[in-house]
């Protein structure tokens, strides 16, 4: 397999870890995004919609890092990353859900620039919109981990599920934008527990090889 992918991506980060907690190899293919490099028409070739993730398996080519994330979960089900009962199912899909639609999309690179740039906002209003979604979002995670009562040591119970494979790479980015996660115990703990583990660890920015 091929992974196209940048080592601050934080969509990538979550495909880096499903593939590692899996035990699949792969060969990373680095996408500089500040360089534009994903803008450009080698790329577009791979990904129309010139984003990152891009997953290559064999003579097939996948983006979208959930249905990636799906993908690798029903053609290589075992280390298995979505519980079986479908109740726990929607649960761990409600938690993706927040993170890659509530949060990710209003804090990405291309809503960054656009709001700088049409708006007029410095670095401090940037960082305030990226903030601002940050706690909205996170007080979202926090409120439903604690009033389902479904977390332990991980989202969903003792198993790692494509939640915590979503949550993480969002706590990483929260980090470098230097926001308070204090007001998020349960998430956090959460994180420090995942982090402890080889497939998080190896999937982390620090550990890519494009990293600065
Ligand atoms: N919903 C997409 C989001 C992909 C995405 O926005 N990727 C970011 C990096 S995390 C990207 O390529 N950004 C380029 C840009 O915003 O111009 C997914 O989950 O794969």
């Amino acid at each position: 397999m091929q992974l196209y992918t940048y080592f601050r991506s934080s969509a990538s980060f979550r495909v880096r870890i499903a593939l590692n907690f899996k035990g699949l190899g792969y060969e990373p293919v680095l996408v500089n995004l500040p360089k534009g490099e994903h803008q450009a028409e080698g790329y577009r070739a791979v990904n129309v919609q010139a984003l990152v993730p891009t997953l290559v398996d064999g003579d097939r080519r996948l983006v979208q890092s959930l249905a990636i994330l799906e993908y690798l979960e029903e053609r290589y089900p075992a280390p298995a990353l979505l519980p079986r009962d479908p109740f726990d199912r929607a649960y761990v899909r409600a938690l993706c859900g927040i993170v890659a639609c509530e949060i990710h999309p209003l804090n990405n690179l291309r809503t960054l620039k656009h709001i700088r740039r049409t708006y007029g906002l410095d670095d401090a209003g940037v960082n305030a919109w990226y903030r601002h979604w940050i706690a909205d979002g996170f007080a979202m995670i926090e409120s439903y981990l604690v009033s389902e009562g479904r977390s332990g040591r991980y989202c969903l119970g003792d198993a790692v599920t494509l939640a915590d494979c979503c949550l993480v790479p969002q706590v990483f980015n929260a980090q470098r934008y230097e926001c308070d996660l204090a007001p998020y115990p349960t998430a956090m703990r959460i994180f420090d527990a995942c982090m402890r583990l080889p497939a998080f660890d190896a999937a982390q920015p620090s550990r890519q090889p494009d990293a600065a």
